[in-house]
This record gives C-alpha cells, structure tokens and sequence, in this order.
C-alpha cells in the first residue's frame, strides 16, 4: 500500500512537472505556434494510447495477483454454488470482450493515427456490420439475463416445505438478535410497540402469545448443517440488511414490515476452517497481528475463522461494527446449544 502510494504521488509530481514545462513553453512567445496538431503530435498520441493499454493489461494482472487470495472461500450454503457459477460466467464473458475491444480500439488509434497527407475513408453506414455487432450482444446479454432471472428465482424461493427452520433476524442500531421459534418452531407475535425493557422484552414479544412463549432470543447465531433455514428479519429504527458473505446471502432489513430469505448451510464452521483458503486467510491475517503486536498496537490475539453475519446498508456511526457471528454445527451440537438457552417465558419469570 505505501509503496502504491508513493508510486502514485511520483506519476503527480512527474505530471506536475511536465505541465510546468508546458506552460514555460506556451509563455515563451513561439512564431510557428499552431492550434492544429501535426504529425509529432499524432505520433506522440499514439504511442500514449499504446502505453495506456499496457497500464490498463498490467493493472489487470496485478489485481489478478494481488487480489484473488481475498476473496471469499467457497460457498457454504447450497445456492451458493449457483451464485457463484454465474457470477464467474458473466466475468469471463465480460473479461474476455473487455480484453479483446480494448486491444483493438488502442492498436486502432494508433494505426491509424493522424499524418500529413492521410484522408480518412468515409461511409455513412454498414447494414452488416451493424448488424453483427447488434446480434451479437443482444443473444449473450438476453442469455445471461434468463439465466439470471431463473437463478434469481430459485434462490428467492421461500416455501415452508421441507420443514425448515425458522429464524427471526432482528436489526437495530447497532447489533443484531437472532430469535428462535422453540420447540414449536413457531414464532411468537411481536411488534416495537410492545417492547418493554424494564422486563427485557427487548424484541417486543406479545407476552400474551402461546408461541411466544418457548421462543429463544440469542445472540449467536447457531444453525445445523443440511437444514433449510427461513430467516425472517425484522428491524427497529431504520433501514439495515443482513449480509451473510459466506452463504452468498443477503437481505433488506425494514422498519415495519417482515423481509424473508431462505437457505441451506452446507458446511459446518469446523469443516470450513480446514478450507485451504480460509487456512490461508487466517495465516495471513495472524501474521499481520503479530506485527502488529510487535509495533505497540492493538490485536496481538491469534485470529480464528467464523461466519458472520454483517449489516450491509450504512445505518450509522457503528454500522460498521454491527455483527453477529454464525455458527454452523452438526445437529447434534446444535440441539445441545438449544437446550441450554433460557426461554422467553424463563427470561420473563427470572425478571419479575
Ligand atoms: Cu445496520
């Protein structure tokens, strides 16, 4: 980063110069000073679009380089695969056009760079070849859109069959509360109007409510491996979504209204830290800690791997700090958990 930086204060130094030249040039009062640009002009252009190309493939690769090994590991939710599919289609077809278009539009202008003498060929249209450079886009773009829309559609699916679980999300400025439906799996009514924290009735559940009752309010979120889980989310004051990068999950929190996504974890955290990937990030990330450390500042602990789940609209001051973390366990780990949650209507009774 510093050595980008510097690098990118010597390109501004080195264009703060040349336009000083230019204008020492331009004050020197020059006979043969003309508007019109001349061969060396045109040449000097086109050797510029050259070095562009070769910036623009260069950064490319760079990036290519530098990059990649931040990137998310593999998906952990089973339409994440999916997802990910057509996001790396759609990048090599765009990535690929974008090599080939750039690689012409710079030789281009440079081959046929302005001389003295040169008269451009002018026609006023090519039915043709409009046409081909119409099909063309009109057949990928209409293909990767139906794909799309029927991914879309699978994954936006939210149906009741199968038995999933169900999850209340709950977003408020700055953290998240995850609410389960216990043993019913059926969640309690609840509205901001009945919240009520003299008697920790932080969600504002309707005490009343039978369902209510044996609901659980975390905040941990713990969800078996293979099972379907419907979030349900909900949030108290102003616009949140709840991102889960892991799962290639996400949705808008908003005040007054309930918001739905369903998915299915496939990979339980433990499996998932042994992810060649994820190893690496950990490495890396510790490694940066340590030196860290070892300079007098914060975060000297050893860093370890965790799903999370993030607040993915600017909120406020903290929205950068509001999350929760995941944990995706087996079945029987996850009833254990469950077990040793209080209730809603236990938290209630400790209370008064
Ligand atoms: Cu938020």
């Amino acid at each position: 980063m510093t050595t980008f930086l510097i690098i990118f204060v010597l390109v501004l130094v080195a264009i703060a110069i040349w336009q000083m030249t230019k204008i020492f040039e331009l004050s020197k009062l020059k006979t043969e000073d003309s508007q019109v640009a001349n061969d060396k002009d045109n040449r000097y252009n086109g050797y510029l679009l050259f070095a562009f190309l070769i910036f623009i493939y260069g950064i490319t690769i760079f990036s290519f380089y530098k990059y990649t090994k931040v990137l998310l590991p593999e998906a952990a939710s089973e339409h994440g695969g999916e997802y990910d599919y057509l996001m790396l289609v759609s990048f090599i077809i765009i990535f690929f056009v974008q090599t080939i278009t750039q690689a012409l539009l710079h030789y281009f202008g440079y081959k046929y760079k302005g001389e003295k003498g040169k008269k451009a060929l002018f026609f006023a249209d090519n039915d043709r070849l409009e046409f081909i450079w119409t099909i063309i886009p009109v057949i990928v773009l209409a293909g990767l859109i139906l794909w799309g829309l029927y991914t879309w559609t699978n994954i936006m699916d939210i149906n009741d069959e199968d038995d999933p679980l169900i999850v209340e999300l709950y977003a408020q400025q700055f953290n998240w509360t995850a609410r389960y439906g216990g043993a019913d799996n059926v969640l309690g009514g609840a509205n901001v109007r009945m919240i009520d924290i003299d008697k920790a009735n932080v969600l504002g559940l309707d005490e009343a409510d039978p369902y209510a009752s044996d609901d659980i309010i975390v905040k941990e979120l713990h969800l078996p491996v293979g099972r379907k889980v419907n979030f349900k989310m909900r949030s108290q004051d102003v616009l949140h979504s709840a991102y889960m990068p892991h799962f290639r999950a996400q949705m808008n929190c908003v005040p007054g209204m309930i918001t739905e996504f369903s998915f299915t974890p496939t990979i339980t955290t433990a499996e998932m830290r042994l992810n060649p990937d994820v190893v690496d990030k950990v490495k890396r990330t510790n490694k940066i800690r340590a030196e860290r450390a070892a300079n007098g500042e914060e975060n000297s602990d050893p860093w370890e791997f965790d799903y999370i789940l993030l607040c993915n609209k600017i909120c406020g001051k903290s929205h950068y700090n509001m999350q929760m973390k995941i944990i995706v366990e087996s079945q029987e780990d996850y009833d254990a958990w469950v077990k040793s949650q209080q209730t809603f209507s236990q938290t209630m009774a400790s209370i008064q």
